[in-house]
């Protein structure tokens, strides 16, 4: 894992940047420009237009994957599938496979970002979106992205209603730090201090949503919206990789009934389960590491029956 520093790419990890005291600091995205419906920003939403670079076992390229399957994007937005696990190059593709870039063939995500016209500083990160008319990347940041495609793509804009959109904001707020990175914050906290603080964090926000879905079908107006698909990615890989390995073990999701059946009910949803790779997360996140996993050893369970029955019916709005 290197970083890009005006446009050229060295190898040296520069973890400690991300580190604050004992606390993992997420650096911000930089590439925002934005798709809209009328193409007023020059980004058109053209279906066979956007391509995305994505790895399974990234929750932030997660959302997006889950977004472009609910909606039904597949053949309007192509991906590159990252190996997934990272090298000193960063992300890389094989020549050939489920594993290689089609679009442009590169043997790295470095030469994506350096063949973005304006020179890019910062960390090499997927989920990207490029735009193969103009030849650029539109956005490196996974939340634009997910809401881009919500309205841009969507006609109807079933995934953020606008009367909706504040409520969806809010659950958003709550739930990107303290439990999409808030994981991260326990996983990679090098203070008992930090651990302590952000492990306390995610079963607050677990414990709130388990209430809320005891007499809700989904966090927002009983549909499913962005905000559960922004929670779900960090769901499809708790039992299999945040309990154990990054220490979030107070529980498990399959201890809170109704969040646990509300994450099998999204699984159902049409093209939602074929983006969970349980195996690779497991591979991905017990991967050799000096502070988490010096061995490399992979645990054997968790057993998880997805498909297990729920009462649950879920489907967008209308
Ligand atoms: N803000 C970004 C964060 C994406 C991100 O951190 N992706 C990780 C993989 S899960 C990555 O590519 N990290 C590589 C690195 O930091 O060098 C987003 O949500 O799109």
């Amino acid at each position: 894992m290197g970083v890009m520093i005006n446009g050229t790419y060295h190898t040296e990890d520069p973890g400690p940047d991300t580190m604050q005291g004992g606390e993992f600091k997420r650096a911000a995205s930089t590439i925002r420009s934005w798709i809209t419906a009328d193409g007023s920003t020059g980004f058109a939403p053209d279906p066979g237009r956007y391509h995305l670079y994505a790895a399974w076992n990234c929750p932030w390229a997660h959302r997006a994957l889950a977004t472009r399957a609910v909606l039904g994007l597949q053949e309007a937005i192509s991906v590159s599938y990252a190996l997934p696990r990272r090298t000193p190059d960063g992300w890389v593709f094989d020549q050939t496979g489920e594993f290689a870039d089609p679009l442009m063939g590169v043997h790295a995500l470095h030469q994506v970002y350096a063949a973005h016209p304006t020179p890019y500083t910062g960390r090499i990160t997927v989920p990207v979106l490029w735009d193969k008319a103009t030849g650029q990347i539109v956005s490196n940041e996974s939340a634009d992205i997910v809401r881009m495609l919500g309205q841009a793509f969507d006609p109807d804009a079933r995934l953020c209603p606008a009367p909706m959109l504040p409520q969806i904001d809010d659950w958003n707020a709550l739930i990107y730090p303290t439990l999409n990175n808030g994981v991260y914050r326990a996983g990679f906290a090098r203070t008992q201090e930090a651990y302590d603080t952000a492990v306390t964090e995610v079963f607050a926000t677990l414990d709130k949503l388990e209430a809320h879905l005891s007499s809700n079908t989904t966090l927002v107006g009983d549909v499913v919206t962005e905000a559960d698909l922004r929670l779900f990615p960090t769901l499809a890989r708790f039992d299999v990789a945040y309990h154990y390995a990054f220490k979030c073990n107070i529980r498990r999701l399959m201890d809170y009934p109704n969040l646990w059946d509300y994450t099998r009910a999204l699984y159902a949803l049409p093209g939602l389960a074929e983006t969970v790779k349980p195996a690779i997360y497991k591979a991905g996140y017990f991967s050799p590491s000096e502070l988490r996993n010096p061995l490399g050893i992979v645990p054997a369970g968790p057993q998880i029956d997805w498909t297990a029955p729920t009462e649950r019916k879920l489907s967008l709005a209308s």
